[in-house]
């Protein structure tokens, strides 16, 4: 039995959102430990199919923002769960009318769910029918006690993460409960902001990743925008090679229909 293993996943997950709290309160801690790294380059950001029939995403749950086949063409193909690529392709789509200028696309989204629960499937969790983790995804206590993990005194009582002293990152992009108050979106428009519903988690990781970022085409603004939602370069490395991992190949048989249309 591979404890250390098991032990490991959630340690790396919650790394950011702690340091993003800290970045918060105006106390960003020293990062000695990590190893000079380069920044990675921007991804590409890439846009979905919007679904027939809507003029504007207002009003409209997130989920059905996307083309339905396009969902389940591309989720399949990337082996992303279809509800969680239905929330990333959705908020991007949101986002190119509410901040059109940020440009986020829906790989960058996808990027970091996969990094921080592998589209809300850690720990044996799935979304339901609802877009809702189920089980709950809660990362580690952050008392301080693990290694690699700092203590974060509790500011919820309780309400979201369970523990009324102290601090887990919730839901499955992660967020601390503080910084969920913040940012917190409803982007299944049902009238409750939950970071445990994948819909509401991810618009609110766009808003968050793109409120002091002006556009995620430009190499050092995307780097700056994801080490704001987890201070370490190691992380933004690996969200983009995740996120460029979804770029389309180059397929020279493709190009040419496409050449014809335009
Ligand atoms: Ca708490
Ligand atoms: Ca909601």
């Amino acid at each position: 039995m591979n404890t250390a293993k098991h032990r490991r996943r959630p340690l790396q997950l919650l790394a950011g959102a702690i340091v993003s709290a800290l970045i918060m309160a105006g106390c960003a801690p020293q990062n000695d430990a990590e190893p000079a790294l380069e920044p990675p380059e921007a991804p590409q950001q890439l846009m979905p199919v919007s679904a027939e029939d809507i003029e504007s995403t207002e009003g409209v749950p997130l989920a059905e923002l996307a083309d339905p086949d396009w969902v389940v063409d591309v989720a399949t193909e990337h082996a992303i769960p279809h509800r969680a690529m239905a929330a990333y392709a959705g908020a991007a789509l949101r986002m190119a009318e509410t901040h059109p200028e940020c440009k986020i696309g829906w790989n960058t989204l996808a990027g970091v769910g996969g990094v921080e629960t592998a589209h809300a499937s850690h720990g044996g969790s799935g979304l339901d029918a609802h877009g809702v983790a189920q089980p709950a995804i809660y990362g580690p206590v952050l008392d301080g006690t693990t290694e690699g993990t700092m203590a974060v005194e509790d500011t919820d009582e309780g309400d979201l993460d369970g523990d009324d002293e102290w601090e887990r990152a919730v839901g499955p992009m992660q967020f601390l409960p503080e910084t969920w108050e913040r940012y917190a979106q409803d982007g299944n428009l049902d009238g409750e902001n939950d970071p445990q519903q994948i819909d509401d988690a991810v618009l609110t990781a766009a808003e968050y990743l793109c409120h002091n970022t002006k556009d995620l085409t430009a190499d050092e603004q995307w780097v700056a925008a994801i080490t704001t939602y987890n201070q370490s370069m190691a992380y933004a490395r690996n969200v983009a090679a995740t996120a460029t991992s979804f770029e389309p190949e180059e397929d020279a048989s493709a190009a040419e229909p496409q050449a014809a249309i335009q």
